[in-house]
């Protein structure tokens, strides 16, 4: 079974993350904006020792007032859905980063569409309760998975908005030993250069061997790099306006099993949204958790570190 980490994973971003935003867009809006596809998805791990209620809780989950970016006027609608039971994590299109494929497998357990919406505006809403047992059934992870669906199903404003899975309706109190992870993230950078942002991508240990990494829309807004205990720093390549940059590099001994650590340093450019996902030589889609696997990780100096540089780098559409 899969240590989950003792820290809280619930607020998403997390601390750790440092993430001030995560960013959907109406599906009207141009690409340009920071989001290709309208859509971003979380998933949420309760421990099987957890038997009371779930709250996935949203922050502004309107578009309009505080936080959203407007778009000549507000006119935008974003549908949040909860998802549970079989299918809802481990259903193959579920672990897509491409929401043109099924994203909605498994049973939805509630759903509600905000526009603008001053009730709702810089505050938080509940969804829930749930009871454990309806999230999807995962050993593996030792506990139950709930998928919650973002999705802008009008207009062009950019939707600015934070989770926390809460053991109340009114109040933000961690489950503990509770994570969150995503895919694919989709988020707002700082605008000070020095709030440094983070993803955790998770090595897995049997199978992984190298990375590929995609990133949108980076505005060439200052410099990312993955350190990881045993590496002290691979430049990823960064993107500009509206372009993907694609950068590849190998899994080095001492990585498998803990998590890398991508840092977003900014130069200070204002409402940057960008996407980013990592990908193993399978294609398969590292999971990105609020709080990593292993902890933070950190360089240590000595045996076995080395400065790996990347193998090949190019933009792709
Ligand atoms: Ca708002
Ligand atoms: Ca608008
Ligand atoms: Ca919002
Ligand atoms: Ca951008």
């Amino acid at each position: 079974m899969m240590v989950i980490s003792k820290a809280y994973g619930q607020p998403v971003p997390s601390p750790d993350e440092n993430i001030p935003w995560i960013i959907t867009f109406g599906n009207k809006a141009h690409p340009s904006w920071g989001d290709p596809d309208y859509s971003q998805t979380f998933f949420f791990v309760v421990p099987e020792s957890y038997k009371g209620a779930v709250y996935i809780r949203v922050f502004d989950p309107d578009t309009g007032g505080m936080h959203d970016e407007v778009n000549g006027s507000f006119d935008t609608r974003c549908t949040y859905s909860v998802y549970g039971g079989k299918d809802a994590y481990t259903h193959p299109e579920a672990q897509k980063v491409n929401p043109k494929g099924n994203l909605k497998t498994g049973n939805m357990l509630a759903t509600r569409t905000f526009g603008v919406d001053p009730r709702w505006d810089n505050n938080w809403y509940s969804f829930g309760p749930f009871d454990p047992a309806q999230g999807e059934h995962y050993p593996q992870y030792g506990g139950y998975i709930f998928k919650v669906v973002c999705e802008g199903i009008d207009g062009d404003d950019g939707n600015a908005y934070r989770y926390f899975m809460s053991t109340s309706a009114t109040e933000n109190i961690p489950i503990e030993g509770g994570n969150a992870f995503a895919f694919e993230y989709k988020f707002r950078l700082h605008e000070n250069p020095n709030e440094h942002s983070h993803i955790y991508p998770y090595v897995d240990i049997d199978d992984t061997r190298s990375i590929r990494t995609q990133n949108f829309d980076w505005d060439n807004d200052g410099t990312i790099r993955v350190t990881s205990e045993v590496r002290r720093e691979l430049r990823i390549v960064v993107s500009g306006d509206n372009v993907w940059a694609q950068t590849d590099f190998t899994i080095i001994e001492g990585e498998k099993g803990k998590s890398l650590n991508f840092q977003f340093i900014p130069k200070g450019v204002r409402n940057n949204n960008v996407v980013i996902s990592v990908q193993n030589q399978k294609g398969e889609n590292l999971k990105l958790y609020s709080s990593p696997i292993g902890g933070v990780p950190r360089y240590r100096w000595g045996i076995g570190s080395q400065k790996a540089t990347p193998q090949q780098n190019n933009n792709s559409p």
